[in-house]
């Protein structure tokens, strides 16, 4: 038998994921909620997940709690199945889901109303709500729970930004993503942000992701970003996702577990809290 010398870094930050429960036993899963201008890469990034816990590719088969799986504009829950132990075991999941919500157009009329994110992160929007871009939630409403548990609220809040298109974000865009990040800090709800498509970003990039921080042109999006919206430095997490792929790729796993498992600790810290 071959014995490893070293676990490499990915290979630990994939125990961590996959190992992680949360100490308070009332809680299924950290939810992780993805915002984002439509197109960024959140459901890509969701799939790129799924792949690398089921250390393969996986088409779309994610698990949705509303057990439906049409992607509209519905309020939806991803979860990742683990692999059963035995034949017959009782399928179980990690202990991450997620919660994609398609958004922030330009337009007031376009995308997810900025204030239902804002009721989405404290558990109010109900599993399959379909969201309605002209008039928010309201208590009352079928959609609204108005007792939301636990599990229901959000854990941890991340804004995905298409490398590739940074500089023709619109003011308006990065005004909403201001809002919910500040709505999101009032309700003391930890945040990062995923910068994705690196390898569409730059040339650096383009011929190598494991070049990611030698970009000079990344690290400078990446401040600018920085500064513009608020998210700190060392919480904007440059990835790339699963799109075209046919093989699981280690470079692709290393960046998107190392932002996986800095969601897994800031969530973890802020249920503790709650
Ligand atoms: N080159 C590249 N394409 C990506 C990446 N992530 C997503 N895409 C592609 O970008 C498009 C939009 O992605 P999607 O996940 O549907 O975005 P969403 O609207 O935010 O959910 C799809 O065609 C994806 O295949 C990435 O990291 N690199
Ligand atoms: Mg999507």
């Amino acid at each position: 038998m071959v014995v490893p010398l070293f676990i490499s870094e990915k290979a630990r930050d994939l125990e961590y994921v996959k190992n992680y429960q949360p100490d308070n036993t009332e809680l299924q899963h950290l939810r992780i909620l993805l915002h984002g201008p439509v197109g960024a890469g959140k459901s890509s990034f969701i799939n790129s997940v799924n792949n690398i816990l089921q250390g393969r590719m996986t088409g779309s088969a994610l698990v949705n709690s509303a057990g439906d799986n049409s992607f509209t504009k519905k309020y939806l829950t991803y979860k990742i199945p683990r692999k059963p132990t035995q034949k017959g075991d009782r399928k179980t999941f990690y202990s991450v889901a997620f919660t994609d919500i398609m958004g922030l157009e330009k337009h007031a009329n376009n995308g997810v109303h900025p204030e239902d994110i804002k009721l989405a992160l404290k558990g109010h929007v109900t599993q399959g709500y379909k969201f309605n871009p002209v008039s928010p939630l309201s208590e009352g409403d079928p959609g609204y729970n108005s007792c939301p548990t636990l599990d229901d609220k959000v854990h941890i809040l991340v804004c995905v930004i298409p490398a590739d298109r940074l500089s023709v974000l619109s003011e308006e865009v990065k005004q909403k993503i201001r809002d919910i990040r500040e709505a999101a800090s009032d309700l003391g709800i930890p945040q990062l942000a995923l910068f994705t498509k690196i390898d569409q970003a730059c040339s650096v990039t383009e011929s190598d992701i494991k070049n990611v921080y030698k970009s000079k042109y990344l690290k400078k999006q990446m401040e600018d970003f920085s500064a513009d919206v608020g998210v700190p430095m060392n919480c904007i997490f440059p990835v790339k996702n699963y799109h075209s792929e046919i093989h699981m790729n280690d470079d692709i796993d290393s960046l998107i577990l190392s932002a996986l498992r800095q969601m897994v600790d800031f969530g973890d810290d802020f249920v503790n809290m709650s």
